[in-house]
């Protein structure tokens, strides 16, 4: 008896364990209702594979998972086709020999796959066959995806190619195990510069990666170590090892210099002969041990990397000298389109980094080698909350190219934010670069359809880690999944991709899917609105950690990413009448449509052109009140999506219901500094009240500065705009306390702390109310800073509280570490009922 207690006991423990989040969009929870019984009824229960190999076996293996989980049965494993209805895999040879009725107008691409029913004898046979044993496994997945949204699988005709030939990802691991720009904890592959010992992580990487398409993940940073070719190619087969049976393929990120740091060569010049026989040699290494490696990825000449410069070779000697190394084993040159000056001179009005991937490209175009790629950042700056597509899409005509998207949220709030990528990728995908006339997206020019290219593709930064959620955000896997699908094929709707990935990763509960839809599609507008509208990009503090609001970061350094806010106007003249001259890189029609404010979409405005703030847009607002009300919206909408997700509690398993209400509420402080932040800059700075007459007052809002001090002190923060009115106060005693008396109207409030949480140490807080402990928390977040400031300014809420005029709201501070139990201000704000 006591041993069945504990049975069921762990039982419970492994279905709440089940939703942390870890399964992603492959939970296979159990279909409910009609779409259960329909599934019981149609799904067949038993499997035979025709085709043996480890990839197949995978998809045999997910398919028993899938049906357990989906319909609770465990089908039956035959070898050969059975006299009952069965679902058959196997490549196209080995289905066409078993039935002949098998007639396949066209040759099936690679990694395309056939889901197609055949009758024959009375019994239905579910086909899922591909042109290789990776197509298998696609099909495998897609026919778990149908059964899971509950669609029809009892007469399937359906074939389906990749949009897009080469669909790879990115991690930026480094071996110590850290990842640069990843939110989601430690690397999967990598532990003090080893391959880590327990590689199971990277075989359910390799499973999410395979549902949704993705064929080979580069797994160290493009920053690249150069040891990663030295000592470590054994740990690199082992890698591969955990990847291969999910079809995905391992390839590495190379150093240039690697012929002189680690080849002991007195150069890395690509036209010397020593350095081309030293990457022949190593790539014939690499390939020995890892026989379907990739290809290897390069970033030089870019932030610090070493690069062809050093010789005054090109790019394209570069990519060439390791391409011609690869070449004889199939593999792949990813050569990175991210070179720029950071040294650039701001005084200088002609100088524009948006320029530098046309500039160190355009007239290399026809001089690389057939296996290089070019891998060209979406937009012509970094990853930015809104850029037009870079013109180098439509500049090569006689070089492959890949799109490069940024699954991890570098610049969109890592993984603190809820922002849904998809709208966003779509519009630089669709977006018409007019290269050979009308009707060439960018989506096309990649895919290498435009000029009949022989590769191409995308490319996504993933940088998922060891936690749970992969990203750090349960929510941030859409993007992951996203990513794939539109890989798979673009012209999938951001609707459609958002409602799949609901009802995979959250289950089909209609108010649940319509809720969590909406949120995501609305989310990357909201981020916009509060961190940067209009073209002026990301307003975030861009030489430090890219994460919290920092106006004026962009401006007066060599980085390029100025916005030129003065106190006449904003925005960064790149025309070809008055300006840097970026907009001429784009062919004609594109560039005549940019070059005039008239026709430049307003959501462009600021990256396009100077302008005073008075400008009109086109949906007749100035600009300043533009970025006034833009900012005052998102921060309302994210208030929102704090009671939308509430409205959820029932409908979600608790971990994920509490782990994204946590991340959603701070999400709406943080938009809240942002909010203030940014429009109180530009009201400075413009000298142009808000028509609204919201910027600079906010009601119900006691600075802390203004209390009532014991121990604390004022301090000034830096930028001034991250804390409202410039200052905050600290505690340099062992504890402190900030009081004044509550003079609104009687009722129930809601109070907002606003305190930083540095991650130098983890202060206490105490919250009273009329001498009545409301409050206590712990400051032990683990933001990007180390000062006060817009990223360590976090907000407590606490609703509720019954409060009096004359009411005394003291906080007590406890000071830790290098954290000074800093508050910014309090706010009371009535309760609607
Ligand atoms: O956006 C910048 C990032 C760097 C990154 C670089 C790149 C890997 O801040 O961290 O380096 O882009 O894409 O190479």
């Amino acid at each position: 008896m006591r041993k069945l207690c504990i049975l069921l006991g762990l039982a419970a423990v492994g279905a709440v364990h089940a939703e942390t989040g870890r399964q992603a969009w492959l939970r296979y929870n159990q279909l409910e209702g009609v779409t259960l019984r329909h599934a019981r009824e149609t799904v067949p229960s038993v499997i035979t594979a025709l085709t043996q190999s480890a990839i197949i076996g995978s998809a045999q293996a997910e398919l028993m998972r899938g049906c357990r989980g989906f319909i609770g049965r465990t089908p039956r494993v035959q070898s050969s086709v059975p006299k009952e209805d069965a679902i058959v895999l196997g490549t196209e040879a080995a289905i066409g020999k078993a039935f002949r009725q098998w007639h396949p107008e066209n040759p099936l691409a690679p990694d395309s796959y056939v889901l197609k029913t055949i009758r024959r004898d009375g019994f239905r046979y579910t086909i899922v066959t591909g042109a290789n044993d990776r197509g298998v496994l696609y099909g495998a997945f897609a026919l778990l995806r149908k059964i899971g949204l509950g669609e029809p699988v009892e007469d399937l005709d359906e074939r389906q190619t990749p949009y897009q030939p080469v669909r790879w990802v990115n991690q930026w691991d480094n071996l110590d195990g850290s990842i640069e720009r990843g939110y989601g904890g430690h690397s999967i592959f990598w532990e003090s510069g080893r391959a880590r010992t327990d590689l199971s992580r990277v075989g359910e990487y390799g499973r999410l990666l395979a549902s949704i398409g993705i064929s080979v993940c580069s797994i160290n940073n493009v920053n690249a170590d150069p040891r990663i070719l030295s000592g470590l190619i054994p740990d690199v087969a082992r890698i591969a090892d955990a990847l291969r049976p999910w079809g995905v393929q391992v390839a590495l990120s190379a150093d240039f210099g690697s012929p002189k740091t680690i080849g002991g060569l007195d150069t890395f010049d690509p036209l010397d002969p020593r350095v081309q026989a030293w990457w022949n040699s190593k790539a014939d290494e690499l390939y020995r041990a890892i026989p379907d490696l990739g290809g290897l990825v390069l970033k030089a000449d870019s932030e610090g990397r070493v690069g062809p410069s050093a010789y005054g070779r090109t790019h394209a000697d570069a990519a060439n000298v390791v391409a011609r190394a690869v070449k004889p084993h199939g593999g792949l040159i990813f050569y990175r389109g991210f070179v720029y000056d950071h040294h650039m001179d701001w005084r200088n009005p002609k100088n524009d980094r948006a320029r530098a991937a046309y500039d160190n490209f355009a007239a290399l175009d026809g001089q690389f080698d057939p296996n290089v790629i070019v891998q060209i950042k979406n937009g012509p700056i970094d990853f930015q909350v809104r850029e037009p597509a870079s013109p180098l899409f439509g500049a090569l005509e006689k070089t492959n190219q890949a799109i490069e998207l940024q699954i991890t949220q570098e610049y969109f709030g890592q993984a603190r934010h809820m922002v849904f990528l998809v709208p966003m990728w779509k519009e630089t995908l669709d977006f018409d670069m007019q290269a050979r006339g009308a009707g060439t997206p960018v989506k096309a020019l990649a895919a290498g359809r435009t000029f009949h290219r022989p590769a191409g593709g995308m490319v996504g930064v993933s940088n998922v880690g060891m936690d749970d959620s992969w990203f750090g955000n349960q929510l941030s896997q859409a993007n992951l999944y996203g990513f794939g699908r539109l890989a798979w094929n673009p012209d999938l709707s951001s609707q459609s991709i958002a409602e799949e990935w609901t009802r995979l990763t959250f289950g089909e509960d209609r108010n649940l899917v319509k809720t969590v839809t909406a949120m995501l599609l609305s989310s990357w507008r909201t981020y916009e609105n509060y961190t940067g509208p209009l073209g002026l990009q990301t307003l975030t503090d861009i030489t430090g950690n890219h994460y919290g609001v920092n106006v004026e970061a962009s401006e007066r350094n060599g980085w390029g990413q100025w916005h030129r806010a003065d106190a006449q106007g904003v925005g960064m003249d790149r025309t070809v009448a008055t300006g840097a001259g970026f907009i001429g890189q784009y062919r004609p029609a594109v560039s005549r449509m940019f070059e005039s404010p008239a026709t430049c979409p307003d959501d462009l405005l600021l990256f396009l052109h100077h302008v005073p703030y008075t400008h009109v847009l086109h949906d007749g607002k100035t600009v300043i009140q533009y970025i006034y009300d833009s900012h005052y919206d998102g921060a309302r909408a994210v208030r929102q999506y704090v009671r939308d997700w509430e409205s959820l509690k029932a409908r979600v398993d608790n971990q994920r219901y509490g782990e994204i209400l946590a991340q959603l509420e701070y999400q709406a402080g943080q938009a809240q500094v942002w909010r203030d932040a940014v429009t109180t800059w530009f009201w400075r700075a413009s000298g142009v009240p808000d028509a609204q007459n919201r910027v600079g007052r906010y009601p119900g809002r006691v600075e802390a500065e203004s209390m009532q001090l014991e121990g604390y002190e004022v301090v000034s923060v830096e930028p001034w705009e991250s804390a409202s009115g410039g200052k905050a106060i600290q505690c340099l005693q062992s504890s402190c306390t900030a009081k004044f008396r509550y003079d609104g109207v009687a009722g129930r409030h809601t109070i907002r702390v606003q305190y930083f949480d540095q991650n130098n140490g983890a202060a206490r807080y105490r919250l009273l109310v009329a001498g009545q402990l409301v409050d206590a928390w712990v400051a032990n977040d683990h933001l990007p800073t180390q000062k006060l400031d817009g990223s360590s300014s976090t907000e407590r809420t606490i609703s509720g509280i019954a409060l009096r005029p004359g009411d005394e709201i003291r906080i007590e501070g406890v000071p830790d570490g290098g954290e000074l139990a800093a508050i910014d201000y309090v706010e009371t704000e009535p309760d609607v009922n």
